[in-house]
């Protein structure tokens, strides 16, 4: 009898590849967070800060990080064999907006990463997204000596709607790292589900 194709093994899948934008304030892991998962050696764009810089960039309660990202993160995780995403880090800086709304094009979702110590800087990122109807998940990177707090709690201080998820997770951690991607997916997929039924096809 002869075997075909099909029949041998399963046929190679191409897989969906899907775009994740990691956004959030300067020093809260985002470089950190797109290195722990990637497949591939993070492209990054970092410069040392200058002296020029300091006064624009706020280190206080960052202390010991000496690079910033200028121009953007980039990594791939294969999440299933038929599911790949692909993470662009959005540059932390106010002066860096502009690329912003290129970064975005046909993306699927963002990842909102805060500091509880610091989790102002992410109103913007958080108002971004909300204004563009971008489904974002908010992921709380828990630094140690950082007071933890229930995400309850966070989602109130950043006057989230209900259904935005927020996740605790440790940017240096791949399996913490790959939970808040999968919720970020997740919920995107939830959220095209729910604004199809709204428009009612
Ligand atoms: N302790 C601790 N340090 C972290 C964590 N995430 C990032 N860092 C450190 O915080 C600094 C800023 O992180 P980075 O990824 O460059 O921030 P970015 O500006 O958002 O890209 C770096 O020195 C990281 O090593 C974390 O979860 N815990
Ligand atoms: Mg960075």
């Amino acid at each position: 009898m002869i075997f075909g194709r099909s029949e041998r093994g399963k046929p190679p899948v191409e897989p969906v590849t899907l775009k994740i934008l990691v956004a959030g304030g300067f020093g809260v892991g985002k470089t950190t967070l797109v290195g722990a998962v990637s497949e591939i050696r993070p492209l990054r764009t970092e410069e040392l800060l200058t002296e020029a810089g300091r006064p624009v960039d706020d280190t206080s309660g960052v202390e010991g990080k000496h690079t910033t990202t200028v121009a953007m993160d980039f990594g791939r995780i294969t999440l299933r064999e038929d599911l790949v995403l692909y993470l662009f880090g959005t540059p932390g800086q106010e002066r860096f907006w502009f690329m912003w709304d290129e970064l975005s094009e046909g993306a699927l979702g963002a990842v909102v990463l805060a500091d509880t110590r610091r989790l102002e800087d992410c109103f913007a990122a958080v108002d971004y997204f909300e204004r563009r109807a971008i489904p974002f998940v908010v992921g709380v990177n828990c630094f140690e000596g950082a007071a933890q707090y229930p995400a309850d709690a966070v989602r109130q201080a950043l006057d989230l709607d209900g259904d935005v998820p927020v996740l605790l997770c440790d940017a240096r951690d791949r399996e913490s790292v790959k939970e808040v991607l999968i919720g970020v997916v997740q919920h995107a997929m939830e959220y095209a589900a729910g604004s199809r039924q709204a428009v009612g096809t």
